[in-house]
């Protein structure tokens, strides 16, 4: 390509991704509701996860929800976390960047990475998820997704997709996919297949970047790229039931790049652990529904 035209389609994408990021805050700022709306909404049950009512769009008030650390643990520093997911008593996790991906098995408890496999240089690992004795993993802009054996991470095969890879999870029939932009793909589990589709809105205005993703309780969890909101996603609608604003979470020499990025559910114990990229910390958490959590802000 001449050096020209090169350079016009460099700036031309530097101008597309600054509209992008421009119209996600807009659109996270647009959708979010006062701390005062947000405590007349009801509030949860005494659980990790309270459920959330789906308000009804497009202008009913969103609720945000707020967190409690309940534990502490030690993550790699190094890893440039894309994809997180709790099985059987073990982390699984997917690191990016060309040259640093990888899926690793870690310990909980010690953040020690038990199982590595790296990826060819040439690939940016992205989201991963667990479904029967498979894990699969997304790339970035490879188009490939990598399908391997659970206990030896043995390479089984793997499927090819339109578009980017970003978040991945699943609701024990289907893979549901995200590629950074407002929309959610449902995934034939066998042939990586488009089954549905949803619109992701939060009061009737879209909500992009999603990243991120852990299937809880009957919900969709995504994370917000670049910025410290969970958004929680009914997946026969798309619409958002609840925000989670995970901002204050202690993680020290903390950079702009290293975002709020891996949330992981364990069903068996319902505990709920994020994490971010090269975040020294992950952490179990609970939700503190508004009302309790507006109570506590007062004086
Ligand atoms: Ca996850």
């Amino acid at each position: 390509m001449p050096a020209g035209i090169l350079l016009a389609v460099k700036r031309w994408n530097r101008l597309w991704k600054g509209v992008m990021m421009l119209t996600a805050v807009w659109g996270l700022q647009a959708c979010q509701p006062t701390n005062e709306t947000a405590a007349s909404t009801p509030s949860g049950q005494p659980s990790a996860v309270p459920s959330a009512e789906t308000p009804s769009p497009p202008n009913a008030p969103i609720p945000v929800y707020r967190y409690r650390i309940v534990n502490t643990f030690p993550h790699d520093k190094n890893a440039f976390t894309q994809g997180l997911e709790y099985h059987n008593g073990y982390l699984y996790e997917s690191t990016g960047l060309k040259g640093e991906s990888s899926l690793r098995k870690v310990e909980l408890r010690t953040g020690r990475v038990l199982r590595i496999h790296r990826l060819a240089p040439e690939y940016f690992g992205e989201g991963i998820t667990i479904l029967g004795d498979r894990i699969y993993q997304l790339t970035w802009q490879n188009g490939i997704c990598f399908v391997y054996d659970l206990n030896t991470f043995r390479q089984i095969t793997q499927f090819r997709y339109y578009g980017e890879g970003w978040g991945l999870t699943n609701d024990g029939k289907h893979l549901i996919m995200s590629d950074g932009s407002d929309t959610i793909t449902f995934r034939d589990p066998e042939t990586f297949a488009e089954v549905r589709k949803i619109r992701v809105r939060a009061n009737g205005k879209p909500v992009e970047m999603l990243n991120e993703l852990e299937y809880i309780e009957g919900e969709i969890w995504a994370n917000i790229w670049y910025s410290d909101m969970i958004a929680r996603i009914d997946p026969q609608t798309g619409f958002v039931k609840a925000w989670i604003d995970m901002e204050g979470l202690p993680v020290p020499d903390r950079t702009s790049e290293d975002v709020l990025n891996g949330i992981a559910y364990d069903r068996q114990n319902k505990r709920i652990f994020v994490t971010g990229k090269r975040w020294s910390k992950l952490f179990e958490i609970e939700l503190v529904p508004p009302e309790t959590s507006s109570r506590k802000e007062q004086p």
